[in-house]
């Protein structure tokens, strides 16, 4: 298929694909495919009027009613999970597979959503008054802004989208310019869900596209008491601070900097493979993406080279083609930026294996990805860099690699691969991984959606998705009922009058 095929088949017509002002590029091949309208930064004013229209209507639909808008989605998705997955290939570059993978996510957290929707539950408390009842009730909070970033152009959404339409928040979407096409395609999806549904506010999840002028409408707003941002660290400091300042709900989900401790007993053919998908997969580009391995000095160099030989064989090419596992960067930006560490870290005393650029003779940024032995965990090991960069360290004393491990300024995501009980309960103890996700025998990335998702420290302190993620969307209101016909005071407190 031809990329307007592609963008053809998810609904998109030329008057939407023509005419704008901001230029989509593919990254398969560079390709101009499309010049997408942009959201004036004067029009939006107007749209947060419109979501706190709709929170007015909203938030009085019985939370299953509005669960069932969000099952519709799932449906929805269903029925166009091949036609969203191309055109996430198409602009994102992943892989058919991991195209597939992200829309399925997508399906997953409706159908989680749709659950929740009937256990927005709320505690009842012991009063210690006679003649008293204690409760808490979770409410709606208000239009919730969600800034995607490119790497997850669909699914980051969906998890926000899903679980805020069922606790009764509309959604401002602001996604990565590089990748407004896929959330036109999802928009579309998303509006045969709500034809299907009758009668839904008119606002209730609206699309904004342009750059930084119109997120900052969205992170300045009172009327956004609740901002989700995914993206660098460099904008969650921005918009973590800005949010908090006028009293808003940040939910910052920034970088990772995610590690495998690989200890003796490992079963290394297995943690291998994990490597390798974590390491490379979406061409090093999940913020849960393995950047560090830190291996016992008695496995390191059997594993370096088992981990080299993998890489030589890993086919690099168009992401369409059914037998490519990694496909190219979004762009020559962040090709540069990976040679740029890939200089430093030799610098710093590295020993590199692959990298470089990837001629696979259709245009677009395709790189080698790369294996880079370390004498020490330097500067430019403890920094996030979006590529396939992969830095391998050793380690003595179980203690020493954990402390190694924690010892970044990101938290997101961690593994252990062990067959020993205690170093893996080590790991994931209180003195173990200091990261939000925390995996025995499993690589960092690949997160199912069940679970909360995000980290600490740069990585913003923000959860997503499942466990009880959806409080983050609501506010928490304790309720005391007095059925009696005295009026005692809290703490014995006397006050007659
Ligand atoms: C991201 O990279 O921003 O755990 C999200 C994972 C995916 C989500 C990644 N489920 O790798």
């Amino acid at each position: 298929m031809t990329h307007a095929d592609v963008l053809k088949a998810a609904g998109l017509t030329e008057a939407e694909l023509q005419g704008g002002t901001l230029a989509v590029q593919s990254p398969i091949d560079g390709a101009v495919v499309a010049h997408v309208h942009e959201t004036g930064p004067e029009q939006m004013p107007d749209i947060i009027a419109r979501a706190q229209a709709a929170f007015k209507a909203w938030r009085s639909v019985p939370a299953p009613r509005r669960g069932e808008l969000v099952r519709l989605l799932g449906e929805e998705l269903r029925a166009s999970k091949e036609e969203l997955a191309a055109v996430v290939t198409l602009e994102a570059g992943k892989i058919l597979s991991e195209g597939l993978g992200e829309v399925q996510e997508m399906i997953d957290i409706c159908d989680f959503a749709v659950g929740q929707s009937r256990q927005l539950y709320g505690l009842t408390i012991a009063s210690e008054r006679p003649g008293h009842r204690m409760m808490e009730t979770w409410h709606p909070m208000g239009p919730c802004g969600v800034i995607t970033a490119f790497n997850f152009p669909v699914a980051v959404w969906s998890w926000n989208t899903a679980l805020a339409l069922v606790c009764g928040d509309p959604v401002i979407w602001k996604p990565s310019e590089k990748t407004p096409l896929t959330a036109m395609a999802c928009m579309k999806i998303l509006d045969r869900a709500l034809a299907r549904f009758g009668d839904a506010p008119d606002g209730l999840v609206q699309l904004v596209i342009g750059g930084p002028e119109i997120g900052a409408a969205l992170v300045a707003s009172t009327d956004i008491p609740i901002l989700s941002a995914t993206g660098s660290t460099r904008m969650g400091g921005q918009v973590g601070p800005q949010v908090a300042a006028r009293w808003g709900r940040p939910i910052l989900e920034l970088g990772g900097n995610n590690a495998m401790i690989v200890a003796p007993s490992a079963d290394l053919e297995m943690a291998v493979r994990a490597i390798v998908f974590s390491a490379v997969g979406t061409a090093g580009q999940r913020c849960t993406s393995l950047r560090r391995v830190i291996a016992h000095h008695s496995i390191k160099d059997d594993l370096v080279a088992r981990l080299t030989a993998a890489y030589a064989s890993l086919p690099i090419g168009d992401p369409r083609d059914a037998a490519t596992l990694i496909g190219p960067l979004i762009d020559q930006a962040s090709a540069d930026r990976m040679a740029a560490a890939l200089s430093d870290a030799t610098a710093q005393g590295g020993t590199v294996h692959g990298g470089g650029a990837a001629d696979c003779g259709i245009g677009g940024a395709y790189v080698r990805p790369a294996i880079v032995e370390m004498p020490a965990q330097t500067e430019i090991v403890r920094t996030e860099t979006f590529a396939p960069i992969l830095y391998v360290m050793g380690y003595d004393d179980l203690n020493a690699a954990i402390a190694l491990q924690n010892d970044v300024p990101q938290g997101l995501s961690s593994c252990i691969f062990t067959l020993n009980l205690r170093e893996a309960e080590v790991f994931l103890s209180a003195a173990g991984s200091d990261c939000g996700i925390a995996n025995v025998n499993i690589g960092p990335s690949g997160a199912e959606i069940g679970g909360a998702f995000g980290g600490e420290k740069e990585t913003g302190g923000g959860r997503e998705s499942g466990s009880d993620a959806w409080k983050g969307y609501m506010r928490r209101q304790t309720n005391t009922i007095n059925y009696s016909a005295e009026l005692p005071l809290a703490q014995d407190v006397v006050f007659d009058i």
